[in-house]
């Protein structure tokens, strides 16, 4: 396979609810996309850096100037056998994984547009249909956080996860365990607590979670290791997991019991499929998180939880609860009982809406040879 071009688009989408974390708020996306154009075709990837470097060390602006100067270049005009060579291809370059991750993962679907062969079949999916659940965020109010919940509920995702941070933890779990006592529940503080607060994380023991994500420093193992050990409730990464060396040192540890695998915080498909295997023999379950990605991101989150020890519920739902109107058709939608069906057509198996993200557009920029 060879690229001809690469474009580089930064689309601006308001979010359809506000979406609120210990971290900060996020109401506007500015994402960056990536068109390939090879062989007579084109395949779409997508940044998940967020608007600020908040959540991990990238953003969208970081993540554009090394696409543009650093990735982009080193893969435009080269013969490329397969979506498995990229990551020697950019592998000069430390660190970066998400803007690593957007290229890497359109040379993925590129193959399976050629090979055609559906995305998910490419990456070894076995799975016909994946269990959704959804993360909500933090709300102006617990009597509107209860009313979500119902929401979802009713519309059938089979797991709640709620962010939390001091202030927005126990009464809030109480509240709603009494409500539900018996709904798959986890919670995710992205790297709100310190080990000062293990007493008071120990005693959520008592809400039955099915895990607590992420509580402590986002680059740590070791005091999530001590925490763990204090603990009944599976600590699951998120943040700490850049890699396959990671997950083999965090499980090794003790540090979790679960991992969520972002394929955009891994570095892209490679080493995600990676981290998935590595979990897998060691029998830790894995799920796929998400970051509030368009449907360009979020099929590839579809056809990458298909594998098979993407065991529990996903953060991957519908597209109707992020956007007006989404970027790919049909949208993607979750079934009554809470699942998405893996689509069995070649590549993403949804279409891309090029005019819309022609209007969404605020930048633009082609590399070529
Ligand atoms: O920690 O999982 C996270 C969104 C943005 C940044 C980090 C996270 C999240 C989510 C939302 O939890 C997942 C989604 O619905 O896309
Ligand atoms: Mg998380």
């Amino acid at each position: 396979m060879k690229i001809d071009a690469i474009v580089l688009r930064e689309i601006q989408m308001p979010l359809a609810h506000p979406f609120e974390t210990s971290f900060g708020l996020t109401t506007m996306r500015r994402i960056m996309l990536v068109e390939l154009q090879a062989e007579g075709t084109t395949a779409w990837g997508e940044c998940v850096a967020g608007e600020h470097p908040y959540f991990s060390d990238e953003m969208i602006d970081t993540a554009w100037i090394i696409a543009k100067t650093e990735l982009a270049p080193r893969l435009v005009g080269v013969e490329i056998e397969n979506g498995g060579k990229v990551p020697d291809l950019l592998k000069q370059v430390r660190g970066h994984r998400m803007a690593k991750a957007s290229l890497e993962n359109a040379v993925w679907e590129l193959e399976s547009i050629l090979k055609k062969v559906p995305l998910a079949q490419l990456l070894g999916g076995v799975r016909d249909s994946i269990p959704c659940g959804v993360s909500i965020g933090i709300q102006p109010t617990p009597e509107k956080l209860m009313e979500k919940i119902e929401t979802e509920l009713a519309a059938g995702y089979q797991r709640i996860k709620l962010k939390c941070k001091p202030g927005w933890d126990i009464e809030i779990f109480e509240m709603v365990r009494k409500r539900w006592p018996q709904i798959l529940l986890s919670c995710d503080a992205n790297s709100a607590y310190r080990v000062k607060d293990s007493d008071h994380i120990a005693s959520w023991d008592r809400f039955n979670l099915l895990m607590i994500e992420q509580p402590l420093w986002y680059d740590d193992f070791y005091f999530h290791s001590k925490l763990q050990s204090r603990l009944k409730t599976r600590i699951c990464l998120d943040e700490s997991i850049r890699n396959r060396r990671d997950a083999l040192a965090a499980i090794d540890m003790g540090s979790c019991g679960i991992i969520n695998i972002k394929v955009g915080r891994v570095g892209g498909f490679s080493e995600a499929i990676a981290v998935h295997n590595v979990a897998a023999e060691r029998g830790i379950p894995v799920w796929c998180g998400g970051m509030l990605e368009t449907g360009i991101g979020r099929a590839q989150n579809i056809a990458l939880s298909s594998l098979e020890n993407f065991r529990l519920p996903g953060d991957v739902s519908a597209s109707k609860r992020y956007w007006a109107e989404d970027i790919i058709e049909p949208a993607v939608e979750v079934s009554s009982t809470g699942e998405i069906t893996v689509p069995t057509t070649p590549g993403r198996g949804f279409e891309v809406k090029t005019g819309l993200i022609q209007k969404l557009t605020v930048r633009e920029e082609r590399i070529t040879k």
